[in-house]
Parts: C-alpha cells; sequence; structure tokens
C-alpha cells in the first residue's frame, strides 16, 4: 500500500477552544455516534454488524518491522518459537562470520605462505558433526509440538468453509445454514474498478472503515466467537487460492476437490485482515478477507439474524455444489 495511500489526517483536532468545551463536543459526538450506530443497527442486514465497537487490530502497517500482533494461540506461540529461534541462529551467525573473518586475515597467502597439509582431524570431525545434532534435536523438541498444535484440527465450536473463487472468498457456516460471499470494497463486483475514488472512500467510512483499510476490507466479513476453537475447512472452486490471516498464525492453500483444514482460537475481539496468499490469476490481490472477532453475545445475534436474513443457504449461489471434474 506503500505510496497509494497518504498518511491518515491527524484525530486530534481540537483547535486551541478551552478544554471543557471540547469534552462537552466529545461527549455530544459520542451520544450522537451512539444513536446512530443503533438506528443503522436495526435497520442494516448483518454486514454492517457491530462495526464501531471492535478495533482494528490484524493488519499490515507502513514501515512496521516484524508481525501482526498475535490474535490467536496458533499466532502466539508461532511468534514466540521464532522469537526462541533467534537466541539459537543469532549466536551461530555471529560463530561463523567471526571464523571466517578470522581464516581470511590470519591464513590468507600473504601471512601464511606455506600452508600445513593434514587433511584430518577426528575429533573436530566429531565435534562438528554432534554439536549441530544436538542443536537440531533442541530446535525439534519445540518446533514439531507448535506444528502438530496446528495441523491436528480439533472438533471445532464453529466450523466455516471457505472456498476461493476467481476473485473472491465464499463461506458457509456448516452446521447452521448460514453462507455469504465477501468482496473487497471496491472490487468490480462491488461496482468499483479496484482503485481508490471518492465512492469507494465513502462505502469504506459506510462499512466502519477508512482508505486505510482499501485492498483490505470487504463488503461482508467473516464473524467469529472470541475465545472459541474455530475451525476453516478451505476449498478452492476453480484454481487454487490460499486462506491466510498473519495475525492468527494460519494459512491454507485452497486446492479444487480437497477440503483441508485449518484452526484457530481467536484470543481478543475486533477486525483481522487476510489476503488470498497463492497467485491465482488477474485481481489475486483484491481478494482480501476481513474477520471480526466478537463476544459471544454478538455472536448468538449476528448468527440469529444471519440465519433469517439475506445469508440464508438457500439464497445463495455459493451453496450450489461445485463440479470439479467438469471439462466441457
Ligand atoms: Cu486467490
Amino acid at each position: 500500500m506503500n505510496g497509494i495511500l497518504p498518511p491518515a489526517a491527524d484525530p486530534e483536532q481540537g483547535g486551541d477552544r478551552p478544554h471543557h468545551e471540547r469534552e462537552k463536543d466529545m461527549r455530544l459526538t459520542t451520544a450522537m455516534t451512539g444513536l446512530a450506530a443503533a438506528f443503522a443497527a436495526s435497520l442494516a442486514a448483518p454486514a454492517a454488524f457491530a462495526q464501531q465497537a471492535l478495533e482494528i487490530i490484524g493488519q499490515p502497517v507502513n514501515g512496521a518491522m516484524g508481525f501482526q500482533p498475535a490474535g490467536s494461540n496458533i499466532a502466539r506461540d508461532l511468534q514466540w518459537l521464532d522469537g526462541m529461534l533467534l537466541y539459537i541462529v543469532v549466536p551461530i551467525v555471529a560463530f561463523v562470520t567471526a571464523l571466517l573473518i578470522y581464516v581470511i586475515v590470519r591464513y590468507n597467502s600473504k601471512s601464511n605462505p606455506t600452508p600445513a597439509r593434514f587433511t584430518h582431524n577426528s575429533p573436530l570431525e566429531v565435534a562438528w558433526t554432534i554439536v549441530p545434532i544436538v542443536i537440531l534435536v533442541f530446535i525439534g523438541a519445540f518446533s514439531l509440538p507448535v506444528l502438530f498444535e496446528e495441523q491436528r484440527i480439533p472438533v471445532g465450536d464453529v466450523t466455516i468453509k471457505a472456498t476461493g473463487f476467481q476473485w473472491a472468498w465464499a463461506y458457509e457456516y456448516v452446521d447452521e445454514g448460514v453462507a455469504f460471499e465477501s468482496y473487497m470494497i471496491g472490487s468490480p463486483s462491488t461496482g468499483g474498478d479496484n482503485m481508490l475514488t471518492p465512492e469507494v472512500e465513502k462505502e469504506l467510512v459506510e462499512a466502519g472503515y477508512t482508505r486505510e483499510q482499501f485492498l483490505l476490507a470487504t463488503d461482508t466479513a467473516l464473524v467469529v466467537p472470541v475465545g472459541k476453537t474455530i475451525v476453516v475447512q478451505v476449498t478452492g472452486a476453480d484454481v487454487i487460492h490460499s486462506w491466510k490471516i498473519p495475525a492468527f498464525g494460519v494459512m491454507q492453500d485452497g486446492v479444487p476437490g480437497r477440503l483441508a483444514a485449518l484452526w484457530f482460537t481467536p484470543e481478543k475481539e475486533g477486525i483481522y485482515f487476510g489476503q488470498c496468499s497463492e497467485l491465482c490469476g488477474q485481481m489475486h490481490a483484491y481478494m482480501p478477507i476481513t474477520v471480526k472477532v466478537v463476544s459471544e453475545a454478538a455472536y448468538a445475534e449476528w448468527l440469529a439474524g444471519a440465519k433469517t436474513g439475506e445469508y440464508q443457504l438457500s439464497h445463495l449461489e455459493a451453496a450450489k455444489p461445485v463440479d470439479v471434474a467438469a471439462n466441457d
């Protein structure tokens, strides 16, 4: 997003009016926002659900280094492993670099004109075999449990099937009879042309985002309850796509004709973004993923609305089985 988006406007625009006056304004604004939100919520489809209350946690930030904040058990363990490995990798790199420099300086042909002629040193050879084995076994003792944690799919409290297609994601809450598609705000499917126009910015703001979330925010979002086991079954309807949320530490290819799975337990309420991460065609960059992690009560409310509203499975194209073997 570098270069496309200017920095966001400064939100602290109080001018030089007295402090108490600004505070009064803010209270009024908050009250009005609350009222407007309540009014909007009473009208809107589940798509516009719970925007105001949720903080955006999982998104790329210009100039940032390292990981996005860990938003799940999987991401927390992955990031811990990454940090632990640095304590092993950094000394090894420093040691090998120092050794190389020492050899270059001490044993070049000028400072060491007559080189030694020996070819074997048994204690040294045993040492440089055993020491790396010990290091690798030590790393494995920590990395394999994390790998198994990711790959052993538990029984989910919520099971969602995510189908990638050119170019968006379709979701089905398999035990609930709820399904919907999720298009990037500003994509052709929502009337845009993948450019950040003033109309697209308006749509983003109406959906509770800002221009900073262009290329990340979708018209509908996956909604999941905090603290529950979420299993996502991933597949593709046409070519290979990949469902990835960096802040959850999950990524799984969606292959046509196969149903793979990933799981995570979201640990903090908020909005998390991801993108299709398998090069899948011309509009690969325009099929992002938006996940809203909400309280259990808010999830139950959303689900009830989704079941009776436009997200009913029977209403949707996504419900039709995909004939992956068809070649006509
Ligand atoms: Cu894709």
